[in-house]
């Protein structure tokens, strides 16, 4: 690509130039700038320029040698899909797109690629957990991650709503009893059929789908090695690594050898018995939840607090539901040591483990030891060095722009690979088919990061969206914030005797901003359910005016958020009144 331009040329056209150089960049496209005024024949040049393109001004383009115009004929050529038919015509590579990871970012990007016409190559393979477990295609969330880690959930709050169900009149006199087996072979063969629908959703679109592991080994050139080492080689024009993360070893004797991560829990084919869960953040303080729910004996191992980097008045709020509901925390210590005593499915384990405050070691025999302590992005071994791409030195993260690029422009990065960014389903997939449509459908809407919902869905959900009152304080200062709360109770918790004082919501306002919406949380039944919604007024500039003018609905556990009166800073009683 050309572009001709004067660099001592008026502040708005310098403009258009940025535009343009922006615009290439973004569609990974390496492109030389030939200041006029800056070679000896620049004068010259720009006669003859004007004479075979009959345009004066400059920035004046040729993309493949064909004349383009200036910024805004460049800009509208990418709309109609021009200026990528031109910049394929030269292409001689296998592929439009190469795409390393078919998980959820990964997948989402080829696909709608593909549905932009481009030939398109998705690379998913799972590397085996220590423990030797594997699955199919689709990543993180569908096998290891979200799908699985929602329905052992679901069997929990089962499990709570049998003990309810009493009070509403059931009357049964089974024994009931939790069946680990075949909880999870239902929950594998939903996976299964989900594994399928990936592969024929893909045929569909005709992206190629190979079951091998990526790297790159030189400029737009990566190697694919599937299970039995056979190695092939292809070429794209442009790749986007979306490989994802696994979960972290502590490096500790006999970790790797006894313990089992989340990428093994859900299709264990036993029932885990009495475990320790190590870790004290989302997977684990999720793992844990459920495994009480159906009714295992379960301990978390904190080393310092729970739900790092979420709201930490809402997560000693998770924590203490979870005590009082059997869950043991021990607060403070990490794992030193891991020693098999028996083996078994399960067997029995003795862990020793260090106080992170002083001297004292603690010892205790489980049957299972879980590992959740953060999760390892998959980068270092798929020959990014080979052509440039930086990572994290610390992280193992790639650091990106705000249009998903890496430093090397024709490498682009979406998912949990990405420095900085949230590690989330949804997110990986807005980013991976927003990347898409600006390769190659001619727009230019970018990912947003701000204001993305989630929820823990620990044994009382807690969802939130914007920002933890921790960083709402750091960011805006104490004095600019509102802080209104209440304690609720859900009507279907009164009638089935369960605690009053426990579900509890929360928002932060900005007090010099209109009173806007900066932080949402709320602890209790359906939490994600709530929270999605409230997500959506956020983006739109929700306040506390407009929540105190919506209608709620009656009676539900959301509608709390239409009458919140009672601020933090007034100190007043928001216990509820009876029983
Ligand atoms: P992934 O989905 O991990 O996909 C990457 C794929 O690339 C994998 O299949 C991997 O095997 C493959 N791969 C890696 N290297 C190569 C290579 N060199 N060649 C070929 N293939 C390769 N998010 C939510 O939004 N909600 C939740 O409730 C939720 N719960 C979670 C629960 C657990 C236990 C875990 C672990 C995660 C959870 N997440 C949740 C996070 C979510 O799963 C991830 O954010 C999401 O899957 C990231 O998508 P991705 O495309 O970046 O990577
Ligand atoms: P996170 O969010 O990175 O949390 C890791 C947890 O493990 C956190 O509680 C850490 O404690 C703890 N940790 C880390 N190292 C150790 C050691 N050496 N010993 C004991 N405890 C340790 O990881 P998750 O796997 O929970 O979640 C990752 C993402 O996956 C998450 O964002 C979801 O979207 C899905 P700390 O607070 O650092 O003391």
């Amino acid at each position: 690509m050309s572009i001709f331009h004067n660099s001592v040329d008026s502040e708005s056209k310098s403009k258009f130039l940025l535009q343009v150089k922006e615009l290439f960049s973004s569609l990974g496209v390496e492109y030389n700038i030939l200041e006029l005024d800056q070679v000896d024949d620049g004068a010259n040049v720009q006669e003859v320029l004007s004479e075979i393109t009959n345009q004066k001004t400059v920035p004046n383009i040729f993309v493949n040698k064909v004349h383009m115009g200036g910024c805004d004929r460049t800009f509208q050529a990418h709309q109609s899909g021009l200026l990528q038919k031109l910049l394929q015509k030269e292409s001689t590579y296998d592929y439009d797109l190469i795409v390393i990871g078919g998980g959820s970012g990964g997948l989402a990007c080829a696909q709608e690629a593909a549905i932009l016409g481009k030939k398109v190559m998705v690379l998913d393979f799972v590397v085996p957990s220590p423990q030797g477990t594997s699955w199919g295609l689709g990543g993180t969330c569908v096998n290891v991650g979200c799908v699985p880690k929602k329905l052992m959930h679901q069997a929990a709050l089962l499990g709570q709503a049998l003990k309810d169900s009493r009070k509403f009149g059931w009357e049964y006199n089974q024994q009931v009893k939790h069946n680990w087996e075949i909880m999870t072979e239902a929950i594998q063969n939903h996976i299964g059929s989900l594994n399928w629908s990936y592969g024929l959703s893909l045929r569909e679109k005709s992206v190629a789908y190979v079951n091998s592991y990526g790297e790159f080994v030189e400029r737009h050139k990566i190697k694919a090695t599937n299970r039995k080492g056979q190695e092939t080689y292809y070429t794209a024009a442009k790749f986007v690594i979306a490989t994802g993360a696994r979960p972290r070893y502590l490096g500790i004797q006999g970790d790797k050898e006894y313990c089992i991560t989340s990428d093994d829990l859900f299709s264990l084919p036993y029932c885990p018995g009495k475990t320790l869960v190590v870790g004290a953040s989302y997977v684990a303080l999720e793992c844990a939840g459920f495994l009480a729910g159906v009714g295992l004996d379960v301990t978390v191992m904190v080393r310092s607090v729970l739900l790092r980097g979420f709201d930490q008045e809402m997560a000693e709020k998770v924590g203490s539901y979870m005590e009082q509901h059997g869950v043991k925390f021990l607060r403070k210590f990490i794992p030193v040591m891991v020693q098999q005593l028996e083996k078994g499915s399960p067997g029995k384990l003795k862990i020793v483990a260090k106080s992170t405050e002083g001297p004292e070691t603690i010892e205790g025999v489980y049957n299972t030891v879980l590992l959740a302590v953060g999760r390892e992005p998959s980068t270092r071994k798929i020959g990014l060095e080979k052509i440039g791409v930086k990572v994290s030195e610390k992280s193992g993260k790639i650091p990106v722009n705000d249009m998903e690029q890496t430093n090397v422009p024709y490498v682009y990065a979406v998912g949990d690979v990405l420095e900085g960014k949230l590690e989330l389903t949804p997110v990986a997939i807005q980013a991976g088919k927003l990347l898409a449509r600006r390769l190659f459908g001619g727009r230019s809407e970018k990912c947003s990061y701000i204001n993305v919902p989630t929820t823990v869905f620990t044994p009382l959900e807690y969802g939130c969206c914007g920002l933890s009152e921790e960083k709402a304080i750091e960011i805006h200062k104490k004095e600019n914030l509102e802080v209104y709360h209440t304690l609720f109770w859900p009507l279907e918790w009164t009638v089935a005797g369960r605690d009053n004082n426990t579900c509890y919501a929360k928002i932060i306002c900005n007090k010099v901003d209109n009173n806007r919406v900066i932080g949402f949380h709320i602890l209790g039944p359906n939490a994600g359910e709530v929270t999605q919604g409230f997500a959506a007024a956020m983006k739109c500039g929700l306040t506390k005016q407009l929540l105190d003018g919506t209608i709620g609905i009656h009676p539900t556990c959301g509608e709390v958020f239409t009458t919140l009166e009672i601020t933090k800073s007034s100190g007043l009683d928001i216990t509820q009144k009876g029983c």
